[in-house]
């Protein structure tokens, strides 16, 4: 049974606040030695280590890891009709709302030949990391390679793990997707020495090394990402999914009761959360939970999701407690199920997606809103937010000044460059007016 965390009459601080509904924490640091060594093994031993590797945690070894352009357009053919219709659309709509990350160009005058223009300039080449597991999610390949083409990236590999079933391929599913983007560069191989072959390359497969990588993965992966980090862009870590629903009496309880199980279909460890300040929705929800809990397809999965600790329905007194309470929280998704939600929106900070009144469900942000699915997770929407085009974009500003412009600052670099004992600073600038026709 889910629990209920009762806060009528009480004012906890924001620290007492996340303490409530305290959140699973993975422990990365225990695989970094393992990750580190399997990293090590691709730089020395290229194809055949992950060959190796192959055999040893996906029990096959593929027949090409380079996975041939014919076996893409195959997957492609093979998408069952509905799901690559539903996959193109995704696409075209995550596509067009990704469209509004890509800031303009803008140039600022400061003087008279003086200009600081700023451009949003792509990295060259990413890598994305697909899972091959229990959880295969075409989904998550259109949220991951649809912002880094809509950023201007001209080169995109995909890996994922040799999957046994198939061969020693690549999942048929994530390839048809694959294919559906354009994507061309994917390689059968998983987990910490994938990510090492991204970030380092592997000449005999023709993998040159990749500027960013993203996409989730298992602890090793993460281990491997947090390694690579130093010489290569990394999303942030997916911890498990989260929801947080602010409802008040006006919501439906049957529609808050799916969209908490929905999420607490993905993990046991997926955390679902109403705040509300109705009693009334609090009691209904909570015997429609315990229903749906049972009823669904993965109902022992769901059940252990809300049993634990990480989930709970909080009872507050009004909407402003509420608010205070999903800021303290910043939950990955943030649903807002009350008679006017723009009216708690502007006091909402902390949220990686927030989905607003009864027709604005999280599975909705999943699939098909528009939206980007990869959100940050664990409180880290209070200093991050999710993947989007800027990931794979830069801020470079280009100085452009003339003599004039130039001359217009000189005594002014010169008292700073003094200032910081840096005379050949100062001698940079004055040595383009040493002579009037210079
Ligand atoms: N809710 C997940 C993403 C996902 N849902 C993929 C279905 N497929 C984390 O935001
Ligand atoms: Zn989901």
């Amino acid at each position: 049974m889910i629990q209920t965390i009762d806060l009528r009459g009480h004012k906890p601080s924001p620290s007492e606040l996340i303490d409530l509904v305290p959140r699973s924490l993975t422990d990365v640091s225990v695989a970094q030695a393992a990750a580190q060594q399997l990293i090590d093994d691709v730089i020395d031993g290229g194809e055949q280590a992950i060959l190796d590797q192959a055999l040893r945690f996906d029990g096959v070894t593929p027949q090409s890891i380079r996975v041939s352009q014919s076996d893409i357009d195959e997957a492609v053919a093979h998408l069952d009709p509905d799901v690559r219709t539903a996959l193109e659309s995704a696409i075209e709509r995550v596509r067009q709302a990704t469209r509004a990350q890509v800031p303009p160009a803008m140039t600022t005058t400061l003087g008279d030949g003086a200009l600081v223009e700023q451009r949003w300039h792509p990295v060259e080449r990413v890598g994305l990391y697909v899972p091959g597991g229990k959880a295969v999610y075409p989904s998550s390949v259109v949220m991951n390679v649809v912002p880094a083409q809509v950023a201007g990236v001209a080169s995109i590999a995909l890996v994922s793990p040799a999957q046994k079933e198939f061969g020693g391929s690549v999942h048929p599913t994530i390839l048809g997707a694959a294919g559906l983007l354009g994507i061309t560069e994917v390689y059968a191989m998983g987990g910490a020495g994938a990510i090492g072959a991204l970030a380092y390359g592997i000449p005999s497969l023709g993998l040159h090394p990749v500027q960013v990588i993203t996409g989730p993965g298992n602890v090793y992966v993460a281990a491997a990402k947090r390694i690579v980090g130093a010489r290569t862009g990394i999303d942030s870590e997916a911890g498990p999914t989260e929801i947080l629903i602010i409802a008040d009496a006006s919501a439906d309880a049957s529609f808050v009761t799916a969209d908490l199980v929905s999420q607490a279909e993905h993990d046991e460890l997926a955390a679902a959360v109403l705040v509300t300040d109705s009693p009334k929705l609090a009691d209904q929800v909570r015997s429609l939970l315990e229903h749906t809990a049972r009823s669904t397809r993965h109902a022992e999965r769901v059940a252990i999701a809300l049993d634990g600790v990480q989930s709970a329905i909080v009872l507050v007194d009004d909407l402003a407690a509420a608010a205070e309470f999903s800021n303290a929280y910043g939950p990955e998704h943030l649903e807002i199920q009350t008679i006017d939600p723009d009216a708690i929106v502007s006091s909402i900070h902390n949220a990686g997606a927030i989905f607003l009144g009864a027709y604005s469900p999280v599975s909705l942000g999943d699939y098909l809103a528009g939206s980007n699915h990869v959100l940050p997770t664990g409180g880290q929407s209070r200093f991050s937010s999710g993947l989007g085009a800027y990931t794979f974009l830069r801020p470079q500003q280009i100085i452009r000044y003339d003599r004039a412009a130039l001359h217009e600052v000189k005594d002014r670099i010169h008292a700073l460059a003094e200032s910081e004992n840096l005379p050949a600073h100062a001698e940079a600038v004055a040595v383009r007016f040493d002579s009037p026709d210079r």
